[in-house]
Parts: C-alpha cells; sequence; structure tokens
C-alpha cells in the first residue's frame, strides 16, 4: 500500500551528512540544504495540530537577519507564540483561552526534540515510522483535521522551501493556508485571529487587511489627539519589512495630522541587499546608522531586521555623535508609560507590571527600572520564548532582548480588569483609554518591530520627547559583544540566567578574576544558540575598560 508520508520526504532527499537541530529560533541554516527539514516541518506541524485537535499551527519560513543566502523554519502555537513549555490552549476543541490546564503532557523540549529527530532520520521509511510512532506515543488521533497557516519573508530560496512544506502537509493530509509573504510576527498575528475567531478573545480579522486596520485604529486611539513631531526614517533591511510598512502607513493618520515615515531599504526586488550594511542587527553590532542613511542631525531613525519582529531607534547629535536606542531603551520607555496609565487610571492597587530582560540587558537599564521604576527585574536565558514565558507570568510583563525583539503582554485577568474598570473622574476615564488602546497596538503574540515602532511613536508623542530626551533617562554602561570561533560550542555549559559558566571547569573564576578589578564590571560568555561560536559580553565604567574586559574574557574562552 503506498505511504504518502514516505513518498512526500522522498521528494525531498536530506543534504549528505548536515545534522539539524531545533534551537532558539527554529532550524536555521543555509539554504540550500533545507529542503528536506522543510517537508518533515510540514508534518511536525500537522501532528501538533492534530494533537490540538485541529487547531491552526503556523510555520514561518525566515532566517531573520542572517545572510540572505541562509533561510529557516520556525513553528508557531495556537495563540502565537513560540513551542512553549505550557500551552495556554490545550487539548480542548474549543478555542476558550481562559481555559488553563497542566494535562498537557507536551513540553517544548519535547516537540522541539521530535522536530530535531524527525529532521535527521535518514529514509523516507524512517521518517514514516516515527511520524506514526509519535502519534501513539501521545495518542494522536491521525484521523483529527490538521490545519497549519504558512507564511515566509522575501528570500529568494522562499518559493522553493515553500513547496516542500506544502509537499510535507500533503502527504500528512493537512490544511494548508499560504499567506505568502508576511513579516514573522504578522504569521503569529494570523495563528492567534484564526484559532480565537468567533470566540470571546477573538484577536482580530485573519488578513492581513485586519492586522493594518487593527494596528492604524490602535494609534490613533492611543495618540488621543497629540500629534508625534518631526518624522521618523525607518530602515527595512531590504527585506518583508519594507512592503509591509508601505501599506500599514496607508491605515495611520494622513501626514499632516499624524506621523510623517520615511521608508528606506526597502529594496525587495533584489533578494541578495537583504541585512546586507542595513537593517536592525548591522546597526546594533557595528553601532553605527547603515552607510546609506541620509538622515541629518537628531533626526529619529528605527532600523528593523530582516523578518520585522526586531527594532531599535538611532540618531546622530548635533556633533555628529551616534546614539543607539535598543531594546533595554524600548523596555524602559514601555515600562514607565505603561506604568503610569495604571496609575493614572486608578488601577494601581489591582495590577503590577514587571520587566524581563536577559544576560544582555545593559546594568545601567536593570539599575532604571529597579531604583527609578521600582519594578519586579526578572532574568532569563536568551531567547523570546523564554522571555514571553516569564512575562506570562506578571499581569503585565514588559519583556525586550537588548538587540530590539520584544513586547508587553497582559495577562488573561489583567485584560478583564482593564475592560471592566469604570473609571471614577475625567483624567482616569482618559489614561484608561489610552491604555486599552495600547492593549490593541501591542502585538501579544509576539515581539513586532511595526507594532512596536508605533507604541515607541506613542509614547514619545505623549511625552512630548524626542530621542535625546528618551537617551537622556540614564546612561548606558559602555559595552562590548565578541564572538569567539571555538571547535565545540557544546562544552560551554551555563547557569544562573546563562550569567556563569559551569562547564569547562575552571573558566568561570579565571572569569570572576578579571571581572573583579574592573570598576562597575560585568561579564559573561555563553555558547550562542543560533551560530557555532560563544558569545563574550562585557561592560564597565568606561569604553576602554568594557572592551579591555572583553579582550581578556575573550582570551579564556579562545
Ligand atoms: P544567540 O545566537 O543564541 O546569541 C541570537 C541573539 C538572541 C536572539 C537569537 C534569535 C544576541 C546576543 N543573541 O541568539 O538575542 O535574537 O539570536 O534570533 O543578540
Ligand atoms: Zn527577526
Amino acid at each position: 500500500m503506498a505511504d504518502p508520508i514516505a513518498e512526500a520526504v522522498a521528494k525531498h532527499p536530506p543534504a549528505q551528512s548536515v545534522v539539524y537541530s531545533y534551537g532558539t529560533a527554529g532550524f536555521r541554516t543555509k539554504a540550500n540544504v533545507l529542503d528536506s527539514v522543510m517537508a518533515r516541518c510540514g508534518l511536525v506541524a500537522a501532528l501538533r495540530s492534530r494533537a490540538l485537535k485541529g487547531k491552526w499551527i503556523g510555520i514561518m519560513i525566515t532566517a531573520s537577519h542572517n545572510p540572505p543566502e541562509d533561510n529557516g523554519v520556525k513553528l508557531v502555537e495556537p495563540l502565537g507564540n513560540m513551542l512553549t513549555v505550557w500551552s495556554t490552549l490545550l487539548l480542548y476543541p474549543c478555542c476558550d483561552v481562559r481555559m488553563r490546564t497542566r494535562t498537557n503532557r507536551y513540553t517544548q523540549e519535547e516537540w522541539e526534540v521530535l522536530a530535531t529527530e524527525m529532521a535527521n532520520k535518514s529514509s523516507p521509511e524512517e521518517v514514516s515510522k516515527h511520524y506514526r510512532a509519535i502519534a501513539d506515543k501521545f495518542h494522536i488521533d491521525l484521523q483529527t483535521p490538521a490545519r497549519v497557516v504558512i507564511a515566509r519573508d522575501t528570500r529568494a530560496s522562499g518559493a522553493r522551501l515553500l513547496s516542500c512544506v506544502l509537499n510535507g502537509l500533503k502527504g500528512a493530509s493537512a490544511e494548508a493556508k499560504d499567506f505568502g509573504f508576511l513579516t514573522t510576527p504578522q504569521l503569529h498575528y494570523m495563528v492567534r485571529c484564526l484559532n480565537t475567531e468567533g470566540t470571546a478573545d477573538a484577536y482580530g480579522a485573519p488578513t492581513e487587511k485586519g492586522y493594518y486596520e487593527k494596528l492604524g485604529e490602535a494609534f490613533k486611539r492611543a495618540l488621543h489627539g497629540k500629534k508625534p513631531s518631526g518624522s521618523l526614517t525607518v530602515d527595512c533591511a531590504n527585506g518583508v519589512g519594507g512592503p509591509k510598512l508601505t501599506e500599514l502607513i496607508k491605515y495611520l493618520p494622513p501626514k499632516g495630522e499624524g506621523l510623517e515615515i520615511f521608508v528606506v531599504n526597502d529594496d525587495v526586488i533584489k533578494p541578495e541587499s537583504l541585512n546586507v550594511e542595513c537593517g536592525a542587527d548591522f546597526v546594533k553590532t557595528n553601532q553605527r546608522a547603515p552607510p546609506s542613511s541620509k538622515a541629518g542631525s537628531n533626526d529619529r531613525c528605527c532600523s528593523l531586521d530582516g523578518d520585522a519582529d526586531r527594532v531599535i531607534y538611532y540618531f546622530k547629535d548635533s556633533k555628529n555623535m551616534f546614539h543607539l536606542l535598543d531594546g533595554d531603551r524600548i523596555a524602559t520607555l514601555a515600562a514607565s508609560f505603561l506604568g503610569d496609565l495604571v496609575r493614572q487610571s486608578g488601577l494601581s492597587d489591582s495590577l503590577t507590571l514587571g520587566v524581563v530582560q536577559t544576560a544582555y540587558a545593559n546594568g545601567a537599564a536593570t539599575n532604571y527600572v529597579v531604583q527609578n521604576l521600582k519594578l519586579k527585574v526578572d532574568c532569563t536565558p536568551t531567547g523570546v520564548k523564554y522571555l514571553h514565558h516569564a512575562a506570562e507570568k506578571m499581569d503585565i510583563g514588559v519583556y525586550f532582548e537588548a538587540n530590539g525583539h520584544g513586547t508587553v503582554i497582559f495577562s488573561i485577568d489583567t485584560l478583564e480588569t482593564i475592560a471592566k474598570y469604570e473609571p471614577r473622574s475625567p483624567a482616569q476615564k482618559e489614561a484608561l483609554d489610552i491604555l486599552r488602546a495600547c492593549v490593541d497596538l501591542i502585538n501579544q503574540a509576539v515581539g513586532d518591530a511595526l507594532s512596536d515602532m508605533l507604541l515607541v511613536e506613542v509614547i514619545l508623542a505623549h511625552k512630548n520627547w524626542g530621542l535625546q530626551e528618551w537617551l537622556s533617562t540614564y546612561d548606558d554602561l559602555p559595552n562590548r559583544l565578541l564572538k569567539v570561533k571555538v571547535t565545540d560550542r557544546r562544552i560551554f555549559e551555563t547557569t544562573d540566567a546563562e550569567r556563569r559558566l559551569v562547564k569547562p571547569k575552571g573558566v568561570q573564576d579565571d572569569i570572576d578574576t578579571i571581572v573583579k578589578k574592573v570598576r562597575q564590571g560585568r561579564s559573561f560568555a555563553r555558547a550562542s544558540g543560533t551560530e557555532d561560536a560563544v558569545r563574550v559580553y562585557a561592560e564597565a565604567a568606561s569604553r576602554a575598560e568594557a572592551d579591555d574586559l572583553a579582550q581578556k574574557v575573550y582570551k579564556i574562552i579562545e
């Protein structure tokens, strides 16, 4: 009898001697060795959907800020988050996101391991056997409908890799909805909308137009009559964010009444220019504007990454000095603004706000949150899924990685409190209206560069601040991030949210000895989850000391 699973994967044989691993950002590597992985991810997504009684699962084909020749794939859970430890939407056929249970036996690690195993099976028969073994092990009824929604960024390899995913889905008899080109956060938005459609927690219309309308309308409401000052130049990394931002602008208040946005580096016709000398990763890593930038002094600029899930701000001052406002800054800005709104609405007795960071957050940002904003800070390992998970435990959780990945999430109970609260004065009502608009403006499925950017613009307009005022809230400690090429990064094991090495033995002691001698010194080393390297981070009271500390730790790791 024909085996449709084996037949589907046989069309996409794996590359010789490549070992695949589902890491921090899904599978990500050179596009020319990904065909087999894509077809098999289709199978895993179909199984995951069936395990969740036919909920929509997302597949995003992207390699974010990586070079144009790379690509990758990520699976997205029903509420638009990454494969999570305890998904809130579980084994129930109804779509009520309130239904929380601990009966879900599937953990993030298990599904990541399943995906990794699936990707590394050598023959079509073994893949098919593994598919059935997973179904058996987790009592997945293979007759249950499976539904998968897919999108991709603008990489040249995207169309071919999409066809591999579609073949996998066809082999598994899954329903496929292909949205073509989307930003990563737009795909997350679609997944959440599709799974909550027609329920009390409906997230929005599952269309691109629905996404723009939701953001545009919330932006207008959140501005509450305030007008952003000046203009904003947005570098789109020559990625999918460019055309999508151009479309979004049509839904924002017209130029004279609202924000003037200049879209630059939006060439998606030449996919080889993606992330090259532009984009959030370039700006953050090189601590300078893209060479093509024509922005004048004090012009407000921001950069997205290749799939528009990261944003960072920057400007050059009148002395031509470059200043970066990264994810840490966006977190402190958002936490301070939302904290004020909660207080002004009269909700501070019922709601608390917290901030989640990684070890890469600048020490000055952490201090500012604790000492000035008087908020709780949690530190998690690198990777949005960890931050998101920690933020889920808070009433209002603001989470950002320093590199610009992040968002704000409101718990289900918090959403209810905000929706039902009766203001007791016109001032409370005004703050509450703005808070409610922010809830709609913020993409709660995942960090979203376009939504985060509009939130920053709203906050700056309300505070009547430019980037200079925003920058002056605190001084970043000078810092340096280095990459060490090592033969085997797996020997570097960490603890304490990746801030300390436990292996190789003795290395952490050597780092500690050096750090102790440096004013305001802090440094750590961890294996990258996306590249074959160890990253070294160092910060200190002065630029020279930070650079020197980073160099010394580099030498220890090398
Ligand atoms: P790794 O390679 O594990 O450091 C990098 C970024 C993360 C995150 C992931 C996913 C740094 C230091 N690390 O992870 O923040 O964005 O890529 O894209 O920026
Ligand atoms: Zn990205």
